[in-house]
């Protein structure tokens, strides 16, 4: 007899890099304990006890029982990517799907380490010019890149893959920073088509109306003071 591997899924109580890993199990309607810990516990118990000191990770019991440990958001969304078919049909559309998977990764690193421990989102400058290096760039590539691929709110072909996932997640908070109004309609309509897809999932809206998503972390909410563009 088979018998389905079990998740769980230990993060803090907030979005954060937590998410995306949540959203997979979510849209592929696979059930896992999606389990918390406080900060302070992790510091002095918790960390000391996964891989690399640092969350998320996911426990996976294998069908013969086996126990293993996943660290590292990326290595977990790509492992339940290619367990629940979320990475397309060949090599070549999985790598092009990890690429943009990594896009996201690196635009959510790039803003952290510009505005998660600073008070650079109050000032116009810098506000302005991380929109000129970093965000213009992003979206010029990123709109090109939907449209070679027919505007049709997915990135690689024509379903909902872990790239998707990662630019709902990505928009979800990306609406409450400075930028936020760039991303519209008119001006990002691939990218805005692919947020609209994937929230229009029926398994994805069953989890954002449950009442059972957590809160984004501070960086990922509009906070007071905030530069407007
Ligand atoms: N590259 C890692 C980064 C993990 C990471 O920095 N996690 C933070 C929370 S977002 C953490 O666990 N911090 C606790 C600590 O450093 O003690 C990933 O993507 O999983």
């Amino acid at each position: 007899m088979t018998v389905t591997p079990t998740y769980e899924l230990l993060y803090f109580q907030i979005w954060g890099l937590g998410e995306i890993p949540r959203l997979v199990f979510e849209h592929a309607g696979v059930p896992f304990k999606n389990s918390t810990i406080a900060w302070d516990e992790f510091q002095q118990t918790g960390k000391a006890q996964v891989p690399f000191g640092k969350l998320p990770i996911l426990k996976i019991t294998q069908d013969d029982g086996k126990e293993i440990t996943l660290a590292q958001s990326g290595a977990i969304v790509r492992y339940l990517g290619k367990k629940f078919g979320l990475v397309g049909t060949t090599p070549e559309d999985q790598a092009f799907i990890e690429s943009i998977y990594d896009e996201y990764t690196d635009f959510t690193f790039g803003y952290i380490n510009k505005f998660a421990r600073t008070e650079h989102w109050k000032d116009l400058k810098e506000v302005q010019s991380y929109r000129d290096i970093s965000i213009l760039p992003f979206i010029k590539n990123h709109e090109r890149f939907l449209a070679a691929n027919g505007s049709n709110g997915h990135y690689v072909g024509d379903k909902i893959s872990i790239a998707d996932i990662a630019a709902y997640q990505t928009l979800n908070w990306v609406f409450n920073t400075p930028y936020g109004t760039m991303f519209n309609k008119n001006d990002t309509p691939n990218i805005i088509k692919v947020h609209e897809t994937v929230a229009a999932d029926p398994k994805i809206k069953e989890y954002v109306s449950s009442g059972r998503r957590f809160q984004p972390f501070a960086w990922q909410t509009k906070r007071e003071g905030q530069v407007e563009l």
